[in-house]
C-alpha cells in the first residue's frame, strides 16, 4: 500500500486480502487510535498543565500512579466500551477485569492493555507508550471472568503499541505482518509510514538495566559479558519498554528483563506487555523467550502475572537462550 495510506483504509484492505485470517478490527483500531490522539495531546503538554506528579494513589503494582496513567486508563475505557467489539478489558491500572457495561453492546473480543507504559518517565519528557493485546472470548454467552483472559499469547488476534515520542506512532499486527503508522497532527490522522516491518536477524544493540547486575543469575551475567567482549555491540536502555522495543525492532537488537534474585518472576507483565510485543516481534521475524520457553506458549494464571522477557532479533535471542539453558 502507498505510504500515506490512512489506518482505516489499510486495515480494510488487509481484511479484503485475508478475510479469514484477520478479524474485524477496522472500528476497534479506529477507536483505539482516537484514544491515542487524546493521549498524544496530553503527553505533549504534560509540562504545561498540572497533570505531572502523582495522584497520591497506589495502583495494583504498588507503584505511585502518575496522573497521566489514570487519565490514559480512563480515556481507553471510554473509547473502547461502547464500540460493540469488546466484552471486557484488563488493564495494568485495574486490579480486576472491567466488563463492558450492560448499556452498551458486547462483542466477541477481550482487550488487555497497559495504558501508559514507562510512566515514570512522564515528568522527565522521555518517550512513553500504550500497549494492547486482543483475544477472542472463547465461549460466548457466559459472563466474562478473568479466566477468559488466561489464553496463551499465541491465541492473540491483534496486538500493538502507540509510542508517544518525537512523533506519535502506532505499530500493530493482526497476524499478517507488522505495520507502522505515524500521526499527522495537522490532520489528526494516522498515516502508513512502515509497511511490513522486519527486524534484522541479528543486531548490534543490547538493552538491559545493568544496575541490576548484582542480582543477575549466572546465565545473564555470562551472556552480557559475552556481548561486552564482542565487536560492534552497544548498550541502549531508555527505561521505557515501548521505546526500547521499538528502536530494537527497527534497527535490530535484543531487550532483556530476565528474572533475577530480586525480581524472582521477572518484572514485566505477561498479558499486556510481553505477549503483545512477542506477537509483534515474531510477526516481524524475531523471537521472544523467557530463557526457558517461548513467551507465546505460556498459559497465564493471573491477570498481572510477571514474566522474564528476552526479545528481539532472532539470532540474538536464540544465542541468549543458550546461556540460560546451560545454567540448568
Ligand atoms: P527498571 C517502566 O516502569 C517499565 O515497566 C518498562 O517500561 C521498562 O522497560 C521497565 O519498567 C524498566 O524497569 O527496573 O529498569 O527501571
Amino acid at each position: 500500500m502507498p505510504l500515506g495510506t490512512t489506518l482505516t483504509k489499510f486495515v480494510l484492505e488487509e481484511q479484503r486480502k485475508f478475510p479469514k485470517a484477520s478479524g474485524n478490527f477496522t472500528d476497534l483500531l479506529a477507536d483505539l487510535a482516537r484514544a491515542a490522539k487524546l493521549m498524544s495531546r496530553e503527553v505533549n503538554k504534560a509540562g504545561l498543565i498540572n497533570i505531572i506528579g502523582t495522584t497520591g494513589y497506589i495502583n495494583i503494582q504498588e507503584e505511585e500512579v502518575q496522573k497521566l496513567d489514570e487519565y490514559a486508563n480512563m480515556v481507553i475505557l471510554n473509547a473502547m466500551e461502547h464500540g460493540g467489539h469488546l466484552t471486557a478489558m484488563a488493564s495494568e491500572e485495574m486490579e480486576d477485569i472491567y466488563e463492558v457495561p450492560d448499556k452498551y453492546p458486547r462483542g466477541n473480543y477481550l482487550m488487555a492493555f497497559d495504558p501508559l507504559d514507562g510512566s515514570s518517565n512522564i515528568d522527565v519528557n522521555i518517550s512513553i507508550g500504550t500497549i494492547f493485546s486482543i483475544l477472542r472470548k472463547r465461549d460466548g454467552g457466559k459472563e466474562t471472568t478473568a479466566n477468559d483472559f488466561f489464553q496463551p499469547g499465541s491465541e492473540q488476534v491483534c496486538a500493538g503499541y502507540f509510542l508517544y515520542g518525537s512523533s506519535t506512532m502506532l505499530v500493530y499486527t493482526s497476524g499478517n505482518g507488522v505495520h507502522g503508522f505515524t500521526l499527522d497532527q495537522s490532520i489528526g490522522t494516522f498515516l502508513l509510514s512502515n509497511e511490513n516491518i522486519r527486524i534484522p536477524s541479528r543486531g548490534s544493540i543490547y538493552s538491559i538495566n545493568e544496575g541490576n547486575a548484582r542480582y543477575w543469575y549466572p546465565g545473564t551475567s555470562r551472556y552480557i559479558d559475552k556481548l561486552k567482549n564482542g565487536k560492534n555491540v552497544t548498550s541502549r536502555y531508555i527505561v521505557s519498554l515501548v521505546a526500547d522495543f521499538h528502536r530494537n525492532l527497527m534497527k535490530g537488537g535484543i531487550f532483556l528483563y530476565p528474572k533475577d534474585k530480586k525480581a524472582k518472576k521477572g518484572k514485566l507483565r505477561l498479558l499486556y506487555e510481553a505477549n503483545p510485543l512477542s506477537f509483534i516481534v515474531e510477526q516481524a521475524g524475531g523471537a521472544a523467550t523467557t530463557g526457558e520457553e517461548r513467551v507465546l506458549d505460556i498459559i497465564p494464571e493471573e491477570l498481572h502475572q510477571r514474566v522474564s522477557l528476552i526479545i528481539g532479533s532472532n539470532e540474538d535471542v536464540i544465542e541468549a537462550e543458550r546461556y540460560w539453558k546451560e545454567e540448568k
